[in-house]
């Protein structure tokens, strides 16, 4: 069956926990995500290995996360067609508005959509409306989850 697949791509194993609530939320969404740890700075081809390897995977959206001076979102959407979804991490002096900085302000003709300060949770939620478009088992989910909201369940 085709089933969404989504590329979750963190800079460092440090990052894993806050990342954690994405996977969570990707699989309650029914959307495949594999996590890959690859830094846009110590590891760049690893990442350019991973955006490729997503492409022919058939993977449909990428997250990308990462803190402090953080590229990995932006150096993945100048590899790709792919929509990206950037999730500044906190950690370091500037408790994650450096790489929300760094994600935001993309040059024009590279886009990044980004998320809150470790909002990983809501980039899984993104990308499952992307998906939406295409899967309408995950629009149904997304349906029964904006329900749980508003009955805050
Ligand atoms: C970034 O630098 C990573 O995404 C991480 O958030 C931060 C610190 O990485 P470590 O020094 O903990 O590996 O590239």
């Amino acid at each position: 069956m085709d089933q969404p697949r989504v590329l979750v791509i963190t800079g460092s194993p440090s990052d894993l926990p806050k990342v954690e609530p994405c996977e969570k939320m990707l699989k309650e969404m029914g959307i495949a995500g594999k996590v890959v740890v690859a830094s846009a700075h110590r590891s760049p081809s690893k990442v350019r290995e991973a955006v490729k390897k997503a492409e022919e995977d058939g993977v449909e959206v990428i997250i990308a996360a990462a803190g402090m001076s953080a590229h990995l979102p932006g150096v993945v959407a100048s590899q790709t067609n792919l929509p990206v979804i950037g999730v500044p991490l906190d950690g370091g002096l500037l408790g994650g508005v450096d790489a929300l900085f760094s994600i935001v302000q993309m040059p024009s003709g590279i886009p990044v959509a980004a998320v809150a300060v470790n909002g990983a949770t809501n980039a899984a939620i993104l990308a499952a409306r992307i998906l939406a478009l295409k899967y309408h088992e995950v629009a149904e989910r997304l349906d029964k989850y904006r329900q749980s909201l508003e009955s805050g369940s």
